[in-house]
């Protein structure tokens, strides 16, 4: 579903993030994150934009798992606007979260209109449409009904369901082509005809550039590493910010 958003007119700072896939004992990542969120508490929006944790296997069973990221957030959240998309592993993520962290959960693609620009936010995965086995996998996990089923089996079997889920998907990978896992530009097009004059912003393929197309413009961002982290930042113009 699309949203469409104005941004108010005194907004003077956005930071958007994407795939920092955090995972609770790498420490060095999740100190990285605790500088980005120090710097971000003075922008005046941060979107997230899927793919923050490494797993997420229900709020019940996350949340306390992530304990420290989850604070972090709350801290952030009471100095600005953290809004927060789902990717592909973190597709979980629900209310009890939102109201653990103050984070807002925003669906894709979400319309951001600035002063001077549009632009369409979404993760990624959802262009990534030569990637068959993948979009067959997406449209059975993610579907609402099997969502609903997941998060209420017992805990035990959730964790072993994930596990052996991400062995599948680790062997997939091994076997598919660079060129599949990345967008496919018909289903870039597509996206991007309905909204006019808009620009792109997504994550998912951990492949950070900026490619100039005919109509608009799409900024990759990149994943987040132990030691460096990247962020888009918008005033009245974009540019990339690196963390470390
Ligand atoms: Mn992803």
């Amino acid at each position: 579903m699309s949203q469409f958003n104005s941004t108010p007119a005194n907004i003077q700072q956005i930071l958007i993030i994407a795939d920092l896939h955090l995972v609770n004992n790498e420490v060095d990542k999740n100190q990285l994150f605790e500088k980005f969120c120090q710097q971000a508490q003075s922008a005046d929006q941060v979107f997230i934009l899927g793919d923050l944790f490494n797993t997420w296997l229900g709020d019940d069973l996350s949340a306390p798992h992530y304990a420290q990221i989850v604070s972090l957030l709350k801290i952030l959240s009471s100095k600005t606007q953290v809004l927060v998309m789902t990717g592909n592993r973190d597709f979980l993520l629900a209310k009890e979260f939102s109201r653990q962290t103050g984070c807002k959960l925003i669906d894709s693609p979400y319309l951001l209109e600035t002063n001077d620009q549009q632009y369409v936010l979404t993760h990624g995965d959802e262009l990534c449409t030569d990637d068959e086995s993948y979009q067959q996998m997406k449209s059975i996990l993610q579907h609402p009904i099997t969502k609903a089923i997941f998060v209420r089996l017992p805990k035990k079997w959730r964790l072993k369901f994930s596990g052996q889920l991400r062995k599948k998907s680790i062997e997939a990978q091994q076997n598919k082509s660079s060129e599949i896992m990345d967008v496919n530009p018909v289903a870039v097009n597509k996206l991007m005809k309905k909204y006019p004059g808009a620009d792109l912003i997504h994550g998912h393929t951990h492949r950070l550039n900026t490619h100039v197309e005919q109509t608009f413009t799409r900024y990759v961002l990149g994943d987040w590493s132990q030691s460096q982290g990247n962020a888009i930042e918008i005033t009245d113009k974009l540019s990339r910010l690196e963390i470390s």
